[in-house]
């Protein structure tokens, strides 16, 4: 039986997909946003992370009445299935006036819609009850490094966060960094560029981020350090997790498949820190694999959420007392041995000294 139960768990329609790679075309076939809806409170889920598009199809196409009809009217299914908006997040990279990216972009007519774009984005989070916008600044960056300017680029961004934030008062901005994917180089590569570029807004208390595990790693970054890192900031508003197998393309795997050691430290980074008392979500941001069958594949929400609560018991059951002897005696072999007993479901015996090199398991 969990003791995590206090968790709340969110994730966003396109991690419901039908399995087409830039290879080959769709598996499976295409789930209604209705549809996925429904999987959400049977799968232990209770919020639905949306981009703008998400909540109101065809967006940019679609009189502003209209929208906020739509708007209002996902609202109330989400009501009724007991579901929460936990953030909106303007997908400025599918449109043809964000192919140069958004904020970021050399023409000035595509930066202006970029922010418009992003204050519709701001009205609809408001419409469905959340205020917590997710910047993932997904063209925000180069293909050739000569072809932007850097300095001007971090500037256009933070100009374009403080018009949202005065737009309006009540949101909370949290980025999403990623350090390429689609772009050869992103402007945001980390939490920490995220936070200083905060700190440059208007409001910097507004300003926080959400860390993808396959992010940092794809940065090269411990994920679990990343989130300690914005929790002492008390900026980590939420989560992607996943998981990612090198430096690849960003893969989104199911959360701990790849390396369980670093998902139970991001656990223990998220319990150290109270993260489940703050009220943000653990977001799961993974991809079902192609050779999954359809009609819908879900396997893999339920499978990250599980292994996720399989990890809180054992960040909770995780011998603290014994860590603590083997860290004051410099003892790091034997307590990389009990990090990974205790994974293993084996216990290390108490009776063993700091000076012990040989680990005895009980
Ligand atoms: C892609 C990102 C993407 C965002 C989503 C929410 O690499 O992880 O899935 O999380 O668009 O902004
Ligand atoms: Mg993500």
């Amino acid at each position: 039986m969990s003791t995590s139960s206090e968790y709340r768990f969110s994730f966003g329609p396109w991690n419901i997909h039908e399995g087409a790679d830039p290879f080959g075309p769709p598996v499976r076939p295409t789930v209604e946003f209705q549809r996925k809806l429904e999987v959400y409170k049977q799968l232990g889920f209770d919020a639905v992370q949306l981009h703008d598009d998400d909540a109101v199809a065809d967006l940019e196409n679609k009189s502003w009445n209209d929208a906020q009809q739509e708007a209002k009217a996902l609202r109330s299914t989400l009501d009724s299935a007991g579901l929460v908006a936990e953030f909106v997040a303007p997908r400025l990279w599918e449109s043809d006036l964000g192919v140069d990216g958004g904020y970021t972009a050399n023409d000035p007519q595509c930066r202006a819609w970029a922010i418009e774009r992003s204050k519709k984005a701001i009205d609809i989070a408001h419409l469905m009850g959340t205020d917590l916008i997710v910047l993932w600044l997904a063209r925000e960056g180069t293909y050739i490094r000569e072809s932007k300017n850097a300095a001007q680029a971090y500037d256009y961004i933070i100009e374009a966060i403080n018009e949202m934030l005065e737009y309006n008062p009540a949101i909370r901005i949290a980025i999403e960094p990623k350090p390429n994917e689609p772009m050869d180089q992103a402007y945001v590569p980390t939490i920490g560029h995220a936070l200083a570029i905060a700190e440059r807004t208007s409001a910097p208390h507004r300003v926080g981020g959400l860390i993808e595990t396959a992010h940092a790693q794809l940065a090269g970054l411990d994920p679990s350090d990343e989130m300690a890192f914005a929790l002492g900031a008390g900026k980590l508003w939420s989560v992607h997790l996943n998981d990612q197998n090198g430096l690849k393309y960003d893969q989104d795997k199911s959360f701990g498949s790849v390396d369980l050691r670093g998902a139970f430290n991001q656990v223990r980074a998220l319990e150290a820190a109270r993260y489940s008392e703050s009220g943000c979500y653990i977001g799961l941001d993974v991809k079902a694999m192609r050779t999954e069958r359809g009609p819908m594949s879900t396997k893999h929400l339920a499978n990250s959420k599980a292994t996720f609560e399989m990890l809180v018991d054992k960040a909770r059951s995780f011998p603290e007392e014994k860590a603590r002897e083997l860290i004051e005696a410099r003892e790091y072999e034997s307590l990389d041995h009990l990090v990974i007993s205790h994974l293993l479901g084996q216990t290390v015996s108490t009776k063993q000294t700091s000076h012990d090199n040989a680990t005895q398991v009980a």
